[in-house]
């Protein structure tokens, strides 16, 4: 572990506050991260103060002035050589990951892969930030939109993907001209501090100004409402609990900012009679108790038919009941459930299970901590399996630990409304073999979520479509597809080469 950490340049303090490859001294309170595997520290983060905010602000607004004349594809080589220190380091910070944010190892370096691809995704679209050539209405003019740099974007990311979110945003957002200022979670700031490391070789060689790629690790007393509140941030990409989402987009739409929220899901699979079982119980099984049920598009919900509820059942709790033996320290090669976050987060699991009990669900398997007795901290628990309603209170909610409610249908429009009968709208898939179910599904009358799979459940989306939801899940969409263009200022520009002046809709203004 030492080896690893030297490595990644993490010491046993380090400064949380970087332009790019300078890092200032935090003035602001140390940070112990601790991981969740042991409770044990890894190590500190010297944290940012206000000043050392204005600092950073400083340098973000005047490196803007430099990167955006940059041209595109030319930002797109820094890019693809960030990427290429990526793949060096994927084992490091895999690593990393694992120690502070504890999914498996195996999952550690899914997520650095996700970064390395958006890299390369990013570089293709540093050649492609094309706007539509139009027809204009009037003679000899010539009319067409076009995409400019739109500034600071302030990112606010979450410790269960600690360092992917950043590069959907960032690789993208840098490509595209803007700077940007990263606020990661206060649970994982070491993966920051590392990737900053990673990546500061390559902006020193290739000159990128000091303030394109920031880092601020600090306490929301420090950096909360705020930084939202930031006028020269008019950008902000959040990823978070749909609570908090809906406090800082309030802050951002009172001064008229942007936001890109990604916050709660609530995903359901559902199980038609057709399913293939084999492929809908693997993919429900990762989805669930995948990163212990702490991803965004974790799957919280499985709408059967009842023609093969029982089966799915008896299929499921075998696959918990061997899944269970495999709980344990992530970075352990057969570990398939690593520790939640906090005591907390157990803590929330442990109520959650109460609370669908009193409301009449039934637990089929699991539910509990997980060898608490033998330790001086809990961070593990048992995955659930529970039969529920659809309408309790507690099946509405996003609990971010894993808990998979069991939900029973007749028909495909009662499973597709009992898909949708929740608040929020991230993620949600279909197994059949039937056409008629599977487009139904992924019509207007289907999945009102984001992101509708068939045949594929709900988690593990691929970095190049456009990853977000709507409802609760506020809307915003992020890394692939045309995500790009809300990094950027659109412009219409219409050009007059005649030597009249015609005005738009063949309006007379004679004097
Ligand atoms: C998240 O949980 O915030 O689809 C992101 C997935 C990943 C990203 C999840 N690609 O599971």
């Amino acid at each position: 572990m030492k080896e690893i950490l030297k490595r990644l340049g993490i010491e046993e303090m380090n400064s949380g506050v970087c332009t790019g490859s300078a890092w200032l001294q935090g003035n602001g309170k140390e940070n112990v991260s601790v991981s969740p595997i042991n409770n044990k520290p890894i190590a500190s983060v010297q944290t940012a103060s206000l000043d050392d905010y204005e600092t950073v602000i400083q340098k973000a607004q005047e490196a803007f002035k430099v990167w955006r004349e940059i041209p595109a594809p030319k930002r797109g080589e820094v890019v693809r050589l960030i990427g290429n220190k990526l793949r060096e380091h994927k084992e490091d910070l895999g690593y990393l990951v694992t120690l502070e944010m504890g999914k498996i190892y195996e999952e550690g370096l899914g997520e650095v892969q996700e970064m390395i691809d958006i890299c390369d995704f990013a570089v293709g679209q540093s050649r492609l930030l094309n706007g539509y050539t139009m027809h204009s209405e009037r003679k000899q003019h010539r009319m067409y939109d076009q995409y400019q740099p739109l500034g600071i974007v302030g990112l606010i990311t979450s410790f269960n993907f600690p360092v992917a979110v950043w590069a959907w945003n960032a690789m993208v957002a840098a490509v595209c001209g803007d700077v940007v200022v990263w606020k990661p979670s206060s649970k994982t700031p070491l993966t920051a501090i590392a990737t900053q490391k990673i990546i500061a070789g390559v902006l020193k060689e290739n000159n990128v100004p000091e303030g394109v790629f920031n880092l601020i690790v600090a306490s929301s007393s420090v950096l909360g409402d705020n930084f939202v509140a930031d006028r020269r941030i008019p950008l902000f990409s959040i990823t978070g609990s749909t609570a908090v989402g809906k406090k800082l987009s309030g802050i951002i739409g009172a001064r008229l900012g942007r936001s890109i929220l990604e916050l709660g899901g609530n995903n359901a699979v559902i199980i038609a009679p057709s399913a293939n079982l084999e492929m809908a119980i693997k993919s429900v099984v990762f989805g669930a108790v995948g990163t212990a049920g702490q991803r965004c598009t974790s799957t919280r919900r499985i709408i059967v038919h009842e023609s093969v509820y029982d089966q799915v059942v008896e299929k499921l709790k075998i696959a918990y009941e061997s899944v269970s033996k495999k709980i344990g320290n992530p970075l352990n090669k057969e570990t398939l459930v690593g520790p939640l976050i906090s005591e907390g987060a157990v803590g929330d699991f442990l109520n959650a299970i109460k609370k669908v009990k009193e409301e009449g669900g039934k637990v089929l398997f699991g539910g509990t901590s997980y060898d608490c007795e033998n330790r001086s901290f809990c961070h593990y628990v048992v995955p659930a399996l529970v039969e529920a309603e659809n309408h309790y209170e507690i099946v509405q909610e996003e609990t971010f630990a894993p808990i998979l409610y069991i939900i029973k249908y007749k028909t495909i429009e009662e499973a597709i409304a009992l898909n949708n009968g929740v608040p929020q709208g991230l993620s949600s898939g279909i197994f059949t073999e039937n056409l008629r179910e599977a487009e139904l599904f992924l019509s207007e009358s289907g999945s009102d979520c984001g992101i509708a799979n068939v045949n594929i459940g709900t988690s593990g989306a691929e970095i190049g479509g456009a990853f977000g939801g709507e409802k609760d899940t506020g809307g915003g969409r992020e890394s692939g597809s045309d995500s790009w263009k809300s990094y950027m200022r659109r412009q219409t520009n219409t050009i007059n080469y005649s030597t009249d002046l015609p005005l738009a809709q063949g309006i007379q203004f004679g004097f």
